[in-house]
């Protein structure tokens, strides 16, 4: 634009707009179709990329890379102010959620009360906690660790202690733990 700006600036001899008499017709003398064209199939194109590459990662971000029964599949119901994690096996835990290393995990996320959003700032995860609805995000947990979940929906004055955490740990540690836990 700049460039543009410079090298397309009035000079002397040039018509300027208020120059223009009503019905008269200015001389085309500066336009050149051949570089239209060309910048018009350049934008687009740009543009074209741009939108596959967004397809793409939407596509990547809302379809789990497995189904649900290869997957660990976690009801998460975020409530003013904490979460609430509930596992197949009808374990339910709240505010620390134990993950496998390595497994992909759908999280199936709602509401008790208000808007929250879950969040696992480290993977990149976010998804609105809505009361009556179910969203689905997923994760990978491929290093061992304590990941931060963060509520990101303003949701009343506890809202920034709305942080939960979910421990990744090794699959036979995790296995251990999930036999363990069962409700009997
Ligand atoms: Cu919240």
């Amino acid at each position: 634009m700049i460039y543009v700006a410079i090298k397309y600036r009035y000079r002397p001899g040039l018509q300027t707009q208020e120059e223009i008499k009503p019905g008269e017709i200015p001389t085309p003398s500066r336009g050149k179709i051949g570089a239209i064209v060309l910048f018009i199939i350049l934008m687009a194109g740009i543009l074209f990329g741009l939108l596959l590459g967004t397809l793409n990662a939407v596509s990547f971000i809302e379809k789990p890379p497995v189904s649900e029964e290869e997957a660990l599949v976690i009801e998460v119901t975020g409530f003013q102010w904490g979460w609430r994690f509930k596992y197949p096996n009808g374990i339910e835990t709240v505010g620390l959620a134990y993950v496998p290393v390595g497994k992909v995990v759908i999280f199936k996320v709602t509401s008790d009360d208000v808007f929250h959003t879950f969040s696992i700032p480290a993977l990149k995860v976010k998804i609105d906690a809505i009361p009556g609805r179910v969203n689905t995000a997923w994760a990978q947990f491929d290093f061992p660790g304590n990941y931060r979940v963060q509520c990101y929906e303003l949701c009343g004055v506890g809202h920034a202690e709305m942080i939960g955490e979910i421990r990744a740990v090794p699959e036979d540690a995790f296995n251990l733990w999930y036999e363990a836990n069962a409700p009997k």
